[in-house]
């Protein structure tokens, strides 16, 4: 009810379908076309009620939408471009803080790898003990991917594919 015009529209719809009624009938019966042109008539009325009310409810819908969990900001952003570097290279968050990694490049593919045993150099990478390793797996020009950081530490984590070039980023959960 917050938008009076959405709300006036079908009634405007429906008041103007019925003086057309009127005036066509009115036009009509005059000229012996009585029953018809009256038949007519009340297929528009119904065509524009249908129509009224479809874009009133149209016009509400966007209030009800509920956006999606994974549309939510991240609380950092990691990008990954084609100069192959974590950019920032090192990002300090809370505990339960969601981290977001994007490729904005055209060209590499590039992955967020903080598990040992998946890990073309397992010598750089660490984790706290009790997190839980994790892996984004290739992550394509224009995709992203996101992880929740619920143990506080030093993450130091790399790019499966750049690793020679130095292409190392750390984390550090308070
Ligand atoms: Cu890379």
């Amino acid at each position: 009810m917050e938008n009076l015009g959405a709300n006036i529209f079908p009634i405007v719809v429906v008041v103007l379908a019925v003086l057309l009624v009127v005036v066509v009938g009115v036009l009509t019966v005059g000229k012996g076309g009585g029953s018809r042109a009256w038949m007519i008539g009340g297929i528009i009325v119904l065509a524009l009620l249908a129509l009224g009310f479809g874009l009133w409810s149209y016009r509400e819908w966007p209030t009800d939408v509920v956006v999606p969990v994974d549309e939510a900001p991240a609380d950092a952003v990691v990008e990954m471009g084609d100069d192959s570097r974590f950019n920032p290279a090192q990002i300090t968050i809370a505990v339960g803080d969601t981290v977001e990694w994007i490729n904005p490049g055209r060209t590499f593919s590039h992955t967020v790898t903080a598990d040992p045993r998946l890990a073309n150099a397992p010598d750089i990478v660490e984790i706290p003990p009790g997190a839980e390793p994790f892996d984004s797996g290739r992550i394509p020009p224009g995709e992203s991917y996101r992880h929740t950081f619920d143990v506080p530490g030093v993450y130091v984590y790399l790019c499966q594919t750049h690793t020679d070039e130095g292409m190392v980023g750390t984390v550090i959960v308070e």
